[in-house]
């Protein structure tokens, strides 16, 4: 009796699953065609999931020629990979045609971030007129400019899909609370407006200015710049926060390379995830009446030590220009103009 029971079972339930099977195999092919197209020009078929994700499935124009690249050849001055293989951007190591060519079939867009709080106004038209002529030339760009001086934002002529987006924000007594007070702005930022907008994100240091490109060679998930003025010491003269008590700290013998705070970005969701967890870090310690050395730039620094930038660019990406340009650096891409702490600053 129990065995006809489970026979008759059978005899229902594996007619009903079979279908359910066939279904499944038709629907999500069907889903998936959906999601692609044949394009007649190429002969190829194209998978949209590919294009959309603006770091994978890198699609080069066909005929497009260049120089051979080599295996054998190229810079012998610097180091160009990381130990954990994250590419570091040097002139000479990338072909910025292939690059361009790439990213602008994926027709990518990129936020650019830059405070000019109080007498820090006085660099905004500097840092804007060039980069124009070099960050991110003929992609779409929007640059979000924090100010307390909105009025005094000055007119710069933006060439066609690049978009100037002035936010208020308060003024403050002490540098460091707008330095540090950055990442809370950014990780808002992204939530409230730039999710499903943007794929990139670049934070940058408002008194500084371009030189020649910044482009699409930088493009990477998380991505850092290595700072211009510790790249030759050891890492135990690197100015990390050493109070175990912060959270911030980084141990004698730790950390890879010391990061710039000043310029640093990536996929949308990666800069997200750094900016949301320093902004909590340094929360944190302020309960605890501890403020880092560097501010945000340690809490980056000891970010970056456990979530490994997945591209770095070399101090070309952010030179001083007081220092002399050491023979590596062949060209100065972006760089801090020299300044006068004590007559710009609040505090
Ligand atoms: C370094 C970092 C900077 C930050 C700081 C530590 C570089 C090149 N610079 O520069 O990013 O990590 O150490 O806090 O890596 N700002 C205003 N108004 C002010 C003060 C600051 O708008 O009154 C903004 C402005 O965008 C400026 C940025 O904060 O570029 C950083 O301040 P800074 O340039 O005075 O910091 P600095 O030179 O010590």
């Amino acid at each position: 009796m129990m065995m006809m029971l489970n026979l008759k079972y059978v005899g229902v339930l594996l007619p009903v699953a079979l279908l359910l099977g066939v279904a499944f195999v038709y629907l999500n092919s069907f889903y998936r065609l959906k999601e692609g197209f044949y394009d007649s020009s190429t002969g190829r078929f194209v998978d949209e999931n590919l294009i959309g994700s603006p770091d994978l499935h890198l699609v080069a124009p066909d005929g497009l020629k260049y120089p051979q690249p080599s295996i054998m050849h190229g810079r012998t001055d610097i180091v160009s990979v990381t130990p954990w293989l994250a590419p570091i951007v040097w002139e000479g190591t990338f072909n910025p045609v292939i690059l361009d060519s790439i990213y602008q079939k994926k027709n990518i867009s990129i936020a650019a971030t830059v405070f000019a709080v109080g007498k820090y106004i006085m660099f905004l038209k500097n840092f804007l007129e060039t980069a124009e002529e070099h960050f991110f030339v003929g992609f779409r760009v929007n640059v979000y400019v924090f100010t307390d001086r909105p009025k005094e934002v000055p007119e710069v002529k933006m060439a066609a899909g690049r978009e100037l987006i002035v936010r208020s924000v308060p003024s403050s007594k002490r540098w460091q609370e707008i330095s540090a007070r950055r990442m809370e702005l950014i990780q808002t930022l992204i939530e409230e407006t730039l999710l499903n907008n943007v794929d990139y994100i670049f934070c940058l240091d408002v008194d500084s200015k371009f030189h020649s490109r910044w482009g699409t060679e930088s493009l990477g998930g998380l991505v850092a710049v290595i700072h211009p003025g510790y790249y030759q010491d050891n890492r135990n003269k690197f100015p990390y926060e050493r109070r175990p008590s912060s959270r911030a700290y980084l141990a004698s013998g730790e950390g890879d390379f010391y990061y710039c705070g000043g310029a640093f970005g990536g996929l949308l969701m990666e800069v997200h995830q750094l900016a949301r967890t320093c902004r909590k870090n340094f929360e944190d310690d302020a309960k605890e009446n501890i403020e880092a050395a560097w501010q945000e730039e340690s809490h980056l620094n000891r970010y970056m030590w456990t979530n490994k930038p997945s591209k770095v660019l070399s101090p070309e990406y952010l030179w001083q220009d007081f220092k002399p340009r050491n023979p590596e650096i062949h060209t100065v891409r972006f760089s801090g103009v020299i300044k006068n702490y004590a007559e710009i600053r609040p505090n």
